[in-house]
């Protein structure tokens, strides 16, 4: 069984958005097209307290895209992005969200960015979505959205830790690109063994 992993097309990262991702909008309507081809259609939504410890605002005298020790390691300092109930943290107004079989939150937790759907930040606290996957009985994992090098990248290499069979289309990602995060994004999955299509 094949699964469809829909990262975060929400509002703020999208052009328009507090932490616009260029062209995140242009993947909207290929993915849509897509979802017709899969077993398993599951979207993920960034969805931040507000003050949450990823944004800069809540570190006094730091700049969005600096970066701060957290407990659980490096972190990068966003602006205030994905609040829980606000417009920004919405999907995409074009994303065909009815088609979801499971819509799975993330980032709700003050103290903990968490950038992939699997795990948090500290690369233990689980957000369930395999036990769900695993359940339904999916092995095989594409991955779309934004953004590439931060929700998409931590996603796809987890899932292949985990053992999923990891793809993930490019052409249906975009890039942050923060200090050539891009490119360390790319090596990192190669390296956990994600196919990059
Ligand atoms: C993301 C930065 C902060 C993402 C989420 O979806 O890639 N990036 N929160
Ligand atoms: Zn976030």
């Amino acid at each position: 069984m094949h699964a469809l992993i829909v990262i975060d097309v929400q509002n703020d990262f999208c052009p328009g958005g507090a932490l616009a991702v260029a062209q995140g909008d242009e993947i909207v309507q290929p993915i849509n097209a897509l979802m017709a081809e899969f077993d398993a259609v599951v979207l993920t939504q960034d969805w931040h307290p507000a003050g949450h410890s990823s944004f800069a605002s809540a570190h006094e005298g730091k700049a969005p895209f600096e970066m701060i020790d957290m407990p659980y390691g490096p972190q990068v300092l966003w602006p205030d992005h994905c609040i829980q109930a606000s417009p920004g943290a919405n999907f995409h107004m074009e994303l065909e969200t009815d088609r979801a079989d499971l819509i799975i939150r993330k980032g709700f937790r003050s103290a903990i960015d968490s950038y992939s759907a699997f795990f948090e930040n500290d690369h233990t606290t689980p957000t369930g979505l395999e036990g769900y996957l695993r359940t339904r009985g999916i092995d095989r994992l594409t991955l779309v959205g934004l953004a590439t090098d931060f929700c998409v990248n931590y996603s796809a290499v987890d899932a292949a830790r985990l053992g999923f069979s990891v793809a993930v289309r490019e052409d249906l990602c975009r890039a942050i690109d923060l200090d050539g995060s891009l490119k360390a994004a790319r090596e990192s999955m190669m390296q956990a063994g994600v196919t990059l299509e």
